[in-house]
């Protein structure tokens, strides 16, 4: 049986959740806080990583290559090879190029701190070009790789809600107003799997809201 390990709130765990559920895989879920991660497990103290029953696995795009590999049921990745590389490309680029950079707005956009104007500049520009590239590699017709759900998708409607969210916040703009984000998200967000993922995370941010809350 198969272990994630991390808490709801996170958009790397839930891009795992989804994948183990959309698949039909059996799990479990243990909770994680940052700061309170198996060292062994996860090195870098990230959240999410992955018990199996040989050991444990960080990274969470190394989790869903896994999880391909040992359950094919429900493939989330394309059997033709080129087709597989074009749902990974798209997966590593919301991971790297969207998610990552974004990620630099999130102090300020989520968790009530500041971030300097040199990084707010920069983060624009790099997610201007980003944006702009993805735009030529996603779909959108209906799901982001193409016709079928893939495990871009699972990156896709975990990382996409993030970059919009905070990029409103910090610029006053989203940055993705241009994609059909909006729809995609609402066709995504239909899928009961889905709807499990949302649920437990609402319900874990405000557990990690007032966990903040009596730090501070
Ligand atoms: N590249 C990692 C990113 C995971 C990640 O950044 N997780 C966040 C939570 S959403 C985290 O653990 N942050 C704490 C930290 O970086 O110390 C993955 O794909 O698993």
């Amino acid at each position: 049986m198969l272990t994630l390990c991390g808490f709801s709130a996170s958009n790397y765990y839930n891009k795992v959740k989804l994948a183990l559920l959309e698949k039909g895989v059996p799990f479990t879920e243990e909770l994680a806080w940052v700061g309170g991660t198996d060292a062994q497990a996860s090195p870098l103290g990230k959240v999410p990583y992955l018990k199996t029953p040989e050991g444990a696995v960080c990274e969470s795009a190394v989790m869903l290559e896994y999880i391909e590999q040992k359950y094919p049921q429900n493939p989330l990745i394309p059997a033709d090879p080129f087709a597989a590389a074009k749902v990974r490309e798209l997966a590593l680029f919301l991971d790297l190029h969207l998610e990552l950079v974004a990620r630099n707005l999130y102090p300020e956009a989520f968790f009530g701190g500041k971030v300097s104007d040199s990084v707010k500049e920069k983060t624009a520009a790099q997610l201007e070009k980003s944006v702009a590239a993805f735009a030529k590699l996603a779909k959108f017709s209906p799901f982001v790789a193409g016709d079928s759900l893939t495990l871009a998708d699972c990156a896709a409607v975990t990382h996409l809600p993030l970059v919009s969210g905070a990029t409103k916040l910090v610029y006053g703009k989203d940055f993705l107003a241009e994609l059909p984000v909006r729809d995609y998200l609402k066709m995504m967000g239909e899928r009961p799997h889905m709807q499990t993922v949302n649920a437990d995370r609402k319900a874990n941010m405000e557990l990690m809201m007032s966990r903040m809350k009596a730090k501070s």
